[in-house]
C-alpha cells in the first residue's frame, strides 16, 4: 500500500465497504472501522455495484429523500398491505419483517402479493397476483388509470405535495417559468393557474413541505396558452399519459386480467390506510421506472402521509436516514475529515485503465463483501478489473470466491469471537460478546485495522480494542438512544418508561428494545423538505425531457439487443436462497445439504415439454456469455418463460462451466449503460450534494447507475 500510494497517490487504493452481509450491518464495528480507515487515510471507496437501487433511486428522483425502511411495520395498523416486487416473508435480513407481516394478518390486515414467481411470501398472503416479469409498470399505470377514472384521487394531496398544479410548456416539456413569459422575469419562479384570478401566477420553489400557495388557489388540472406558449399542468399531463393505460391494455402486457387490475385499484384506495411494501426484486434495467409507476398510487390516493399508510422498503435495514449507531464510521469524532475520501464507479475505474492522464487505481482492499460471488458478471472482475490491479486483499471470516482471487486474505474473527453491537435489526440493540477466542490466525477488526494503520502512519486513530470500540459506539453518541431495559417480545411501544442507553446497561442486559414512540410514523418528521428541483414530489420530472422519460412508463427490461432477445427467450432468474444469506452459511454442512437438494435449474413443465426435456435431465443453460450446467427440476410454481436457479453456491460447484452470475449482463460496464441511467446518476448525485452528503457517503459515484442484476436471458438444452 505504501509503495502504491507513494507512486499513484492514496486515492489509488480502493476500498469495498459494502456492509449488507456483516452482522451489525451499517453500524457494525467492522463497517465503522473500515470507513474510518478510508476517511482518515484518504482512499477511494468503490461504488456498491450490486444491489437494490431501483427503489431508492425512484425515491430520490421523485422526492429527493430516501424512503423509510421497515420500521413502520412495527406499529402499522394498516387495513391493507400490498407487498410488491419482493419476497419478504421468510427472508433473513431483517428477520423481523416476517413476524411483523404475520402479526399484521392476525390483526386482520388483508395482504396482497404482486410477483412474477410463487414464492414463500405468495404462500402466506390473502391474495397472490402473478405478473409477467418486469412488466409491473404496466399494472401500476393501469391501476392509476382506474383511480383517476373512478374519482378516487386525493386532490388536496396532489395539490399540496406534488408538482400536480405546476404548468409544463408543451413545446419543451420543461416547467413554465416566469422568465419564459415576462421580460426580466425570474427563472426560479414556477407557473400555476390561479383559480381566483383565472390567470397564470408564479410561485417559488417549495423550501419546506406543506407550505401552501399563499394568496393563490392553483388549479390541479389546467390547459391553455400564455404569451404564445401552450401549457398543461403536470396533473393534466399525467391524466393524458394514463388514458391509454386501460385495464384491458395492461392485461396484454402483464397477464393480469383487467377485472383484477380494477379490483386492485379499488382495494388499494378503499382499503386505506394501505401500506405499500416495496421489495428489491424488480432488479431490471427498467427498475426505477417500474417503481416510479408503482409509487404513483401512493401519491394519487394521498396514502403517502396517511398514518399507517405510505410506503416502505421491506429490505431496508436502517430506520430512516443516518442508519445505526456510529454515524458513518466516524464514531462521532469531529476531527476526522469526512471529505478526505473519494468514491468511484467500476465503469470509471475501467475507463481509467485506458487513460494514464487520470487518477489510476492500483489496489483493492475488499473489507466487507464477496463480490466475486454476488456481483453481476464475475467475468468483468476476472478479465478486466482484477488483472489491472497490483494488489487485491480480502478481509473475511471464511474462505470465499473473493478470497480465491485475492493476493492476500486477512482472516477476521466472527461475531462469535469478538465484541459487536448490533442495532439495526428487530428494533433492538444487542451486545454480542465473544463466546470463544478467535480461532487460528483470525483477529478482530480492531486488531486488523490497528495493524494496518500503524504501518501506513495513521495509528493514532485506531488505538482502541474491540470492546472499547463497542463501548465508544454506545457511550459517545451525541444524542443518547432511548431504550426499554426489558426486552418484551412483540415490541413494547411508548416513550414514557424508557431510559438512555449506556454501555453498562447494555452489558448488564445484553439486549434492549428501542423505545419506539407509539405515535404513527411521521414522514414529515423524517424529512421536512423534498430535495427536488421544485421542492415537491415530482411524478413529472423535467430533468428527463431529453431522454423522453418525464413520467413513469413501461420501459425495456433488458439491455440485450433484439437478436439476442430472440435467441435466448427464457428469463434466467438467479434468486436468493432461503437457506443462505447471499453467499453466507454456504460453508455450514447442514445448510448446504438442505440447499443442495434444490441445486440446479427449475423450469415450468410447459417450457420443458417444448424442448423435449424431463425432470432430472442433465441440462445446459446458455446465452451469449457462456454455459452453465445443472440438473433440471420441473416445477409448476415457476411461471412459463422463467428459468430459475438459486445462487450462492460458490465457484467450486461449477467446475469447468460458468457460475450463474457469469451469465448476467451487468449494467456497470461502460458499454451497457442507458441514457435513463445516466440522468438518474446525475440527479441522485445532485440530491446528495443538496443535502451535504460527503462523497464517500453517496452510493452513486459515476455517470451511470448500477441497478441491474436480473438482466439476463437464456436458452436451455439437454447436456451432451
Ligand atoms: N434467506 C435470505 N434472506 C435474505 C437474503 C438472502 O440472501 N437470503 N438477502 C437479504 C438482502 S441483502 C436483501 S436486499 C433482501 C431482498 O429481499 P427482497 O426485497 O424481498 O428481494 P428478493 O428476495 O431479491 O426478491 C425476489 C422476489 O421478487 C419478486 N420479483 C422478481 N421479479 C419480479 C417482477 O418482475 N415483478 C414483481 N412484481 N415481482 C418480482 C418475486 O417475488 C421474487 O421472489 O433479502 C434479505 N434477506
Ligand atoms: N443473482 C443475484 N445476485 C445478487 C442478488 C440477487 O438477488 N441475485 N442480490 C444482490 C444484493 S441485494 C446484495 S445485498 C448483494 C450481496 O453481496 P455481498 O455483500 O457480497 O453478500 P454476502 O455473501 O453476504 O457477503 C458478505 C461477506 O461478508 C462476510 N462476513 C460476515 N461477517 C463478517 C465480518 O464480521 N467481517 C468481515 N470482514 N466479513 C464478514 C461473509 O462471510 C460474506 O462472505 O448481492 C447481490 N447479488
Ligand atoms: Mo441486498
Amino acid at each position: 500500500m505504501n509503495e502504491l500510494a507513494e507512486k499513484y497517490g492514496r486515492k489509488s487504493i480502493l476500498f469495498n465497504c459494502f456492509y449488507c452481509g456483516t452482522p451489525g450491518n451499517k453500524g457494525s464495528i467492522t463497517d465503522i472501522l473500515s470507513n474510518r480507515f478510508l476517511n482518515v487515510y484518504g482512499a477511494t471507496k468503490l461504488e456498491y455495484e450490486a444491489v437494490d437501487y431501483a427503489i431508492v433511486m425512484q425515491d430520490l428522483v421523485d422526492g429527493g429523500i430516501p424512503m423509510t425502511a421497515g420500521r413502520d411495520l412495527i406499529t402499522a395498523n394498516s387495513s391493507t398491505i400490498f407487498i410488491w416486487g419482493g419476497n419478504p416473508i421468510g427472508f433473513t435480513r431483517p428477520a423481523r419483517v416476517t413476524r411483523m407481516f404475520l402479526d399484521a394478518r392476525d390483526r386482520g390486515a388483508k395482504i396482497v402479493h404482486i410477483s412474477n414467481l410463487f414464492d414463500n411470501t405468495s404462500a402466506k398472503v390473502d391474495e397472490w397476483v402473478p405478473v409477467k416479469t418486469a412488466t409491473d409498470a404496466a399494472l401500476a399505470l393501469g391501476m392509476a388509470h382506474v383511480l383517476i377514472r373512478d374519482n378516487m384521487v386525493d386532490e388536496a394531496f396532489m395539490l399540496d405535495e406534488t408538482v400536480g398544479p405546476l404548468l409544463v410548456r408543451s413545446d419543451t416539456g420543461k416547467f413554465l417559468r416566469e422568465a419564459d413569459v415576462k421580460e426580466g422575469g425570474d427563472p426560479s419562479l414556477f407557473a400555476i393557474f390561479d383559480t381566483k384570478t383565472s390567470q397564470v401566477a408564479f410561485i417559488p420553489r417549495q423550501e419546506k413541505r406543506h407550505s401552501g400557495y399563499g394568496e393563490f388557489a392553483p388549479a390541479l388540472s389546467a390547459e391553455g396558452e400564455v404569451n404564445g406558449i401552450a401549457y398543461e399542468s403536470a396533473y393534466t399531463k399525467l391524466c393524458k399519459h394514463l388514458e391509454k393505460w386501460t385495464p384491458e391494455y395492461q392485461e396484454k402486457i402483464t397477464g393480469v386480467p383487467a377485472e383484477k387490475c380494477e379490483h386492485l385499484a379499488h382495494l388499494y384506495s378503499e382499503g386505506s390506510p394501505t401500506l405499500l411494501c416495496l421489495g428489491d426484486g424488480v432488479r431490471y434495467a427498467n427498475g426505477t421506472q417500474s417503481y416510479r409507476a408503482i409509487r404513483l398510487l401512493v401519491y394519487l390516493t394521498g396514502n403517502y402521509c396517511k398514518p399507517n399508510g405510505g410506503s416502505i422498503m421491506t429490505a431496508g435495514i436502517t430506520e430512516g436516514m443516518g442508519g445505526g449507531l456510529g454515524g458513518n464510521g466516524l464514531i462521532y469524532d469531529p476531527s476526522i475529515p469526512v471529505d478526505n475520501a473519494d468514491m468511484v464507479s467500476l465503469t470509471d475505474i475501467l475507463k481509467s485503465f485506458e487513460d494514464p492522464e487520470v487518477q489510476q487505481y492500483k489496489a483493492l482492499i475488499n473489507a466487507q463483501g464477496n463480490p466475486l460471488l454476488n456481483w453481476p458478471n464475475k467475468d468483468l472482475w476476472r478479465t478486466r478489473f482484477l488483472p489491472n490491479l497490483d494488489l487485491f486483499v480480502t478481509i473475511e471470516i471464511r474462505f470465499t470466491d473473493s478470497c480465491r482471487w485475492s493476493d492476500y486474505v486477512l482472516p477476521e474473527a466472527t461475531a462469535f469471537e469478538r465484541y459487536e453491537v448490533i442495532d439495526v435489526t428487530d428494533n433492538s440493540v444487542v451486545l454480542c460478546e465473544p463466546a470463544i477466542d478467535p480461532c487460528g490466525e483470525a483477529r478482530t477488526a480492531a486488531d486488523i485495522w490497528r495493524g494496518l494503520a500503524e504501518r501506513v502512519g495513521i495509528a493514532d486513530y485506531f488505538q482502541k480494542t474491540q470492546e472499547e470500540w463497542a463501548q465508544a459506539l454506545v457511550d459517545q453518541q451525541p444524542e443518547k438512544l432511548k431504550v426499554f431495559p426489558e426486552v418484551t417480545h412483540g415490541g413494547a411501544t411508548g416513550a414514557e418508561a424508557s431510559v438512555e442507553l449506556t454501555y453498562d446497561l447494555l452489558k448488564e442486559k445484553k439486549a434492549v428494545h428501542k423505545a419506539t414512540p407509539d405515535i404513527p410514523f411521521d414522514l414529515y418528521a423524517v424529512s421536512p423538505f423534498f430535495a427536488t428541483t421544485t421542492g415537491r414530489l415530482e411524478f413529472y420530472n423535467e430533468n428527463y425531457t431529453e431522454v423522453g422519460k418525464t413520467m413513469a412508463d413501461l420501459d425495456d427490461a433488458w439491455v440485450l439487443n433484439e437478436d439476442d432477445k430472440k435467441r435466448y427467450p427464457l428469463q434466467f432468474f438467479i434468486a436468493r436462497h432461503k437457506y443462505f444469506m447471499q453467499g453466507q452459511f454456504t460453508n455450514i454442512p447442514e445448510m448446504e445439504a438442505l440447499a443442495y437438494t434444490q441445486f440446479g435449474v427449475a423450469l415450468n413443465p410447459v417450457d420443458a415439454q417444448a424442448r423435449g426435456l424431463r425432470d432430472g435431465d442433465k441440462i445446459e443453460v446458455f446465452n451469449q456469455r457462456g454455459v452453465m450446467k445443472g440438473v433440471l427440476h420441473l416445477r409448476e410454481d415457476v411461471a412459463p418463460g422463467i428459468c430459475h436457479t438459486w445462487y450462492s453456491f460458490d465457484e467450486t460447484y461449477y467446475k469447468d462451466n460458468c457460475t450463474p452470475q457469469e451469465l448476467a449482463t451487468p449494467q456497470n460496464a461502460p458499454e451497457t449503460t442507458t441514457p435513463m441511467a445516466i440522468v438518474n446518476g446525475k440527479l441522485i448525485q445532485g440530491v446528495f450534494s443538496m443535502v451535504g452528503m460527503p462523497k464517500s457517503g453517496m452510493f452513486i459515484a459515476g455517470e451511470t447507475t448500477p441497478e441491474v442484476i436480473f438482466d439476463q436471458l437464456c436458452e436451455i438444452r439437454k447436456a451432451e
